[in-house]
Parts: structure tokens; sequence; C-alpha cells
């Protein structure tokens, strides 16, 4: 009978509590969608619409495909459902994370005012009054056209529509916690005094009474073990905020070693102590200073800031991006080690919040102005009012330690635009600068700019407290060799207009295909091999300047750019991690150096499908660099079993030159650190080339030359195929006789190739790097029959062009005028069967017969 009565009451407390929590659901599932726009959307035949589930974007394959362009305009989303009822004349509400980026509401017919206008800050919306009992109809029509009034007007980044973010249900009682304060709950948290004896704690909250009723707003914090820790109870007002403030003894301290979070458990309870609301927040005790001089501490401890930028983007996932998604992106930052996060260009999911309090990433979060002004009264108040709608949302962040008003906004520069833009321009970041200390008096102001300090000074938008900086020496502008000089430099300029200016190094990084692999990385050739010497150049620098307070990647993780034309068109590929998050050679590298525990790497690891052409006249071998990287003193590497000695770890760098054999190759790498081995192994399965093509010991049998370039290239649609860097005729061998490579006309990148997006493949690399006025392209081959392969493409040109190529003096394709037969822009492959019958080989002819000849790659393979 005790028992029983045990077990009752806790049935009953249960049954209480659980009743009053506020009710949170999800509501991502079974939606009708309608690409396009619709004249009377309440009269649709629903049935004939797609079935989707959020997150969800209608741009996931029309930023990818050849066409210039996405669709940007409406997009209708419909649902019918019954609310649950969990209370008494229950409050309901539409909790929008993110949706691109006006969005209108209509419940039951009825319209909910008002649309929301920002594609990436979250909102709220009461719809109770619009509701009955049994099935509601929900429609929500999302646009995500350009508008003169909404930033960001110009960006590197596709501006996807859609409910990309979660939907959240909330249901209240008639008494709580605002709800739908510009989309925050209405409770902010601040720690206006901290040390390791004392913390003291203020809570701002706002409560909604529809009845007349006396309450009280009860706080409760816990520790990180749900451990009571000291809890307030004040008599709640109506109508204004409420504010509770108390204190506690020997804080445990949030920091980026050790982000240990409390919990605040807010809620409305009346005389009986029975609860009406509840809402949690974390909080974490912490107190943080930006020095120009000696940079960031966190808790008066000096910390060197160091990560990357992140979009939210995923291969053929648009914007669309799940919880699971962002938090993997999270686990794999923290993996490499990093402490600090740039949220750019936008306000992100709550999941990257989340992550950074819990990881203990010092973070920065910024709003959609980029590049260029909504330059009008009502673009103004948008931007201002985003701003406010996500540092609110926000605010109870522990890691988010500044507000960035905003990315390159003199990207467009401003005089160009005419006096009334630079008015409405230079207000604007007047006016976002006094939100955010309006807002927020406990973290600091911030702007992230592109251009010399003296332009930004000059125009009078350097106000902020903090300023960032995004530079790409080495990439966009200037040589790797130069990378240390041109920061110093800058870093100086921009503290001698504001010596008091903390400088971040806001963004910095180059591109790399992970198809794209050199032993001999130029700039702008976009291999994974350059990306890595230009993150090393980086940090060394960033580790030896403590002007430089913070510096941050860019980027995380390639993301998709419609209008972007690299070597992968559509993707900037300056992550560290590709768009399906494949870790690059440059992420080990920040593992190595961020890392305090044992680690070592070989960074080309991912790269198992290699070639060579043998070191000797019938060798076995051919010897290729292997980089590793760690955080000990030295490494051993050992190749198919044998041990080729030890290296010292020149700032986490080894390289090793490894004789590799036809077929799979065993490198395993070995260190000592504190008495504990640490090991990496990689599998290479590799083809040996004949030095000589005649060889009898290593018959030829097939090659793939990616013409024109100095990089390996790995075809992934065909299973790994591998294409080999081109070289100048070698007899005995192959290569080209005569011509030039491509080159981009303007200086700016002026390595190899051209980054025209390519039709009809996805080869671009191939096409793009080429060899123009090119005469013959040879192979030393014995007899056989082989199949010959030639890919050809014509990239903007202007000239009109046509040839002749004759293999052994034979003509196979006459006139080829590959602009007037196949089209601009577009790769052509095309095989031959060729018999050689004397020990000549293969001379291909190219000749002009109209402006220049040209060639992008050339395959041979002995069939018999
Ligand atoms: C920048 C921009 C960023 C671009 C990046 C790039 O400076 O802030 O949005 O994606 O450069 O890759 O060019
Ligand atoms: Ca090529």
């Amino acid at each position: 009978m005790k028992n029983i009565i045990v077990l009752f009451s806790i049935v009953f407390i249960l049954t209480v509590n659980a009743q009053n929590k506020r009710h949170i659901e999800t509501l991502n599932d079974n939606w009708s969608f309608y690409k396009g726009s619709l004249e009377k959307p309440f009269e649709e035949n629903i049935n004939s619409w797609e079935k989707v589930t959020l997150p969800h974007s209608w741009n996931t394959q029309d930023i990818l495909d050849d066409e210039d362009g996405y669709y940007r305009g409406d997009g209708w989303y419909q649902k019918t459902m019954v609310i649950p009822e969990v209370y008494e004349n229950q409050k309901v509400f539409l909790l929008f994370e993110g949706a691109n980026q006006v969005t209108s509401l209509f419940v039951n017919g009825k319209e909910i005012v008002e649309d929301h206008i920002g594609g990436y800050t979250s909102f709220t919306r009461d719809i109770t009054s619009a509701l009955t009992t049994g099935d509601n109809t929900i429609f929500v029509k999302v646009n995500n056209a350009h508008n003169d009034e909404i930033v960001p007007q110009a960006a590197d980044f596709s501006f996807y529509g859609g409910i990309y973010r979660d939907i959240q249900l909330i249901i209240t009682k008639p008494v709580h916690f605002e709800v739908a304060n510009l989309g925050a709950n209405a409770i902010f948290i601040r720690t206006p005094e901290v040390s390791e004896k004392i913390a003291k704690i203020s809570v701002q909250s706002k409560l909604v009474r529809p009845k007349k009723g006396k309450y009280d707003v009860q706080h409760t914090l816990l520790d990180a073990n749900n451990n009571l820790v000291k809890r307030t109870k004040v008599k709640a007002v109506f109508g204004k905020d409420n504010f509770a403030e108390f204190s506690i003894e020997n804080p445990y301290l949030w920091s980026p070693e050790n982000p240990y979070l409390y919990k605040l458990v807010s809620e409305i309870v009346d005389k009986k102590g029975l609860v009406y609301d509840k809402v949690e927040n974390v909080v974490g005790f912490r107190w943080f200073h930006f020095d120009a001089k000696k940079g960031f501490s966190t808790n008066g401890k000096s910390t060197k800031l160091i990560g990357t930028n992140r979009h939210q983007d995923f291969f053929r996932k648009a914007n669309a991006v799940s919880d699971e998604i962002h938090r993997n992106d999270m686990r794999l930052l923290k993996e490499m080690g990093i402490n600090f996060l740039r949220i750019a260009h936008y306000p992100q999911d709550p999941a990257i919040l989340e992550m950074c309090n819990k990881y203990g990433f010092i973070a920065t979060l910024e709003i959609p102005f980029v590049d260029k002004a909504a330059a009008n009264e009502k673009g103004k108040q948008n931007t201002v009012n985003m701003l406010k709608e996500a540092i609110r949302f926000h605010y109870n962040n522990p890691a988010i330690v500044a507000w960035n008003l905003g990315n390159e906004t003199t990207m467009k520069e401003p005089e160009k635009l005419g006096e009334a833009y630079v008015k409405h321009f230079v207000d604007t970041h007047k006016v976002l600068t006094e939100t955010i200390k309006k807002e927020d008096k406990t973290r600091y102001s911030y702007s992230v700019f592109f251009r010399e300090p003296a332009y930004q000074d000059k125009l009078g938008i350097r106000n902020t407290e903090l300023v960032g900086y995004n530079k790409y020496y080495g990439w966009y502008v200037e040589e790797l060799e130069d990378i240390d000089k041109n920061l110093r430099s800058l870093v100086k300029r921009s503290l001698e207009l504001n010596p008091d200016k903390p400088f971040i190094l806001s963004e910095y990084g180059g591109g790399a295909d992970p198809r794209i692999r050199s032993y001999h990385p130029t700039r702008f050739d976009f291999s994974v091999e350059y990306q890595f010497l230009l993150h090393k150049a980086y940090l060394k620098t960033i580790l030896e300047l403590p002007e430089i307070v913070g510096a941050n990647v860019w980027n995380y993780a390639d993301f998709q750019v419609e209008h972007r034309k690299d070597a992968v068109p559509h993707i900037n590929n300056k992550g560290l991690v590709s768009a399906k998050r494949e870790k690059k050679d440059a992420y080990y590298l920040y593992k190595a150096i961020l890392n305090k525990t044992p680690f070592i790497a070989i960074t080309s690891k991912a790269w198992q499908k290699r070639a060579g052409i043998a070191d000797e006249i019938d060798g076995e071998f051919a010897t290729q660099p292997i980089t590793v990287v760690g955080n000990s003193e030295e490494v051993e590497l050992i190749i198919n079993g044998t041990s080729i000695g030890k290296k010292t770890f020149d700032f986490s760098t080894a390289i090793f030159d490894v004789s590799l054999k036809q077929g799979e190759n065993l490198i395993e790498v070995i260190s000592n650190q504190n008495g504990k081995t640490i090991k990496d192994f990689a599998i290479i399965d590799f083809t040996l080339q004949p030095k000589n093509l005649k060889s009898k010991s290593n018959p030829f049998k097939e090659i793939a030359v990616n013409v024109g370039s100095t990089c390996y290239f790995i075809e992934e649609h065909n299973v790994d195929y591998l294409w080999m860097p081109d070289q100048a005729y070698i007899k005995g061998s192959f290569g080209f006789v005569g011509g030039n490579l491509l080159r981009h006309p303007s200086e700016r990148r002026n390595t190899i190739g051209t980054d025209v997006s390519v039709k009809g493949t996805e080869n671009d690399p191939i096409f793009q790097t080429q060899m123009i006025g090119i005469e013959q392209y040879k192979f030393d081959v014995p007899k056989g029959t082989y199949e010959l392969s030639l890919s050809l493409a014509e990239l903007k040109t202007k000239e009109e062009n046509s040839m002749n190529i004759l293999v052994n003096d034979k003509m196979i394709w006459k006139n080829l005028n590959i602009k007037e037969q196949y089209g601009n822009d577009r790769g052509v492959s095309k095989r031959f069967l060729i018999s050689v019958e004397n020990d000549n080989g293969i001379t291909i002819d190219f000749k002009a017969t109209k402006g220049q000849t040209r060639l992008s790659g050339v395959k041979l393979r002995k069939v018999n």
C-alpha cells in the first residue's frame, strides 16, 4: 500500500511538472510545397504539391547547374494540423528559426501580421486568435527575390529560398514569459560582476498576463550536475520589466579551456508555488577583455584566438542544414582545436550557439550587412531591426563576446554610388554601432573590412570598438613569400590610426579543390598542397604577432555560391573541409598546431589513388614527397615495412621522400610524446608509369594527362580516375611540343588556367587548363592498337579558331572549330582508335587553319 502511494505521488508530481513546462515541439514534417506565385492560395489543390520536410530550400539543385541564376521568388508551404491541447485558454506561437527572406503567415486563411523581414533572424508569431478546434490550416509564403530594402544586397554566397530551419510550436498558459520579443524569450541574463570569489547575476524578464492574478518570478540556478545553487523570488510586475539579482560565491568560471555552464530556470509561480511557465537558459560566469597590444583574455588569462569562419551550407542541401549537420561541424572544429568562431555572415542556427557555449568557442555574431547597404530609410530600419533581433535572440549565450555590424560593406565603393548613397551608408554604420551598445553593454561592437584602414577611417565608419580585416595575401593578391611582411604592415597601419582598437584577422585563406593535387603548388592552382602552404605561412605570423588578437580562417568548409566559377563551379573551396566535410590537408596542420594532446597525421592520407613516373629507366619506384604533421619532436616513417628514418618537425611539419611501388603501398608514421606512442598510416594505390614507354619490365598500359597543368586531377565520378600533370616532351616518354600555358587574363589570378564554368562536364579543371598554340603531343609507345582520347574546349574566346588534328600524319579531325561546332565554354572529348605499326610511337599534330590550336587533356590506353 505504501509503495502504491509513493508511486501515485511520483506520477502526480511528474504530471504537474510536465504540464507546467511550456510545451515545445518541432513542426517540420508533412508540409506541402509549391514553387511559384499564387493568386488564390487557399483554393489550391494541395494534393498536387510536393511533400517536403523542413529544413527545406527550393534552391538545392539550381545553384549547381550550368544555367546562370537560380530561382528567386515566391514559395508556398501548407500544412494541416491539430493543435495539441495542453492548457486551458492556452497561447499558441510559431517560432521560425529561419526562413529566407520575407515570410508571410496565414492561419485558417487569416493573415498573421506582420510579414517577417530578413532571412537569417528567428521570429515568433502569436497565432492563438486565428485557431479553431480540430484541423487548422497553415500557409506560409516565403519570398527570396532581390529586395532593395533588405540586406544582403550582394554577397559571395547564395540567397537560398525556403523555410530552411526548424519551426517550433510553442504553447504556454495565458500567463507566461513574453515569447515574441523580436524572437527572443524575453529573459535577459547579465553577469555584472564576476571574479573567482563572487559572481553576480541579474535577470531581466517580461511577463504577459491577460487577466488579474498575483504571481512571483522565481529564478533557480543549478550547477552542471543539476544541483541547486541558489534560488530567488521576486514579485511579478506586469507591463514592464522584472528584475532579479543575486550572487553566488566561488563560482566555477566559463572559459575556452573549461566551458563550465550553469543553468538558470526561470518560472512564474503563484502564491501556492504552482508553476505557470518555465524557461531555461544557460549561464556562463566569465569576464573578458580585448587589448590592442596584449590581445584577448578570459578571466584574466590571455588567450590567442584562433579559429574559422563558418557558413550554413552543405553540398546539395543549400542552406537547409539539419541540426545534426550543424553539430557535426562544431564537433569537427572542436577536434581541430579552435577556440574562436566567426559566425559569418549572418546569425545562424541555435544549434551553433549551443555548441559554442558547450565547447568554449569564443564567438562573434553578425548581421548580413554585406558588400553594400540597403540605402533607403526602410532599408536602414530593416537592417537595424535585424541587429536587434540577432542580439535579443542570442543574448544569453556566454560564448558571444562581440556583435559585428557588417562585412566588407565598402565592397561596392560608396563614392561611386552617389552622395545620397554615401549618406545612407555612413548613417547606417553609425546607427548600427549605437544599436549594439544600446542593446548590449556587456559586449564589444565590431565591424569587418577589407579595404585599406585609412579608407574606412576617411569615410567615418571605423567606429566600432573592434575591427576585423579580411585579407587574401598569397591568394587574390601578392605572393606566398610576402604574407608575413604584408600582414605586419597591415596591422601597423590599422594601429597607427587607432592605437587602442584591437585588430582581428577576420578572414584569410585560399581555395583547394580536393580533386587537385600538386608537388609543385603555385598560387591559384587550387591544389590542396598550395592551401596547406598558405595556411602554414599565415599561422606562423598569426602566432608570432600579439597585435593580431584573433584570426579566423575563411572558411571552415567549402560552400556553394551560385555565381562563383572556380575549379569547381558554384563552390567556394577555401574550406579546410570539403562541402561534404572531407578533411583537407590544412585541417591536420591546424589540428597539430592547436592541439595539446599528442597527434600526428599523414596530411594527404585521403588521396589514395596516386601515380608517378618511375625514377629510372625500367625502374620499380617513383619517389614522391609525403608530408607529416604532428605536435611532438620527431617522427619516423616506414614504407612497406622498411623504416626510412626519422625527421624533426619544423613548425609541426616534416617532409619525407618516399619510394612508391606499383600497387598497394603502406605508409606508417610513428612518434613518441611523453612516453606515449602515436601513429598514423595511409594506404596508397599507386600506378607506376614507366619512364620509358617501351619498357619491357613495366609495359605501358594507360595514361591520362591534364594538359597545361602542373597538377594531378582526381575524377571522382569515374571511381577515382587519375590524371597526371603535364610535361614538355622527353624522348622515350611523353609530352607536349610547342605552345604556351593558357593564363587568366587578369593579373590578379596570373596563374595557369581560367576560371570558366565548363558546360557538359564535372571535370572543369581538365578543361580550364590548356596548352594554346600547341604543335604536337607525343607518346613514345611500342607497336600496338591504342585508344586515344582528346579533351578540348574554347573558353570565352573572342577570335575564330579552327585546326586540323593529325595522328602520325593521318588526318583524324579536320577543320575542328570547337566554338562553332560545339559552343563556347563547353567541354568536348572524343576517342579515336589508332594503330601504331612502327617504332616511332604516336605523334599528334595540331595545325591551325584559323587562329590558334589548343588542347586540354589527353588520354592514351593500349587496347592490344
Ligand atoms: C571575402 C568575403 C567572403 C568571401 C571571401 C572569398 O572577403 O567576406 O564572403 O567568400 O572573401 O572567398 O572571396
Ligand atoms: Ca587541362
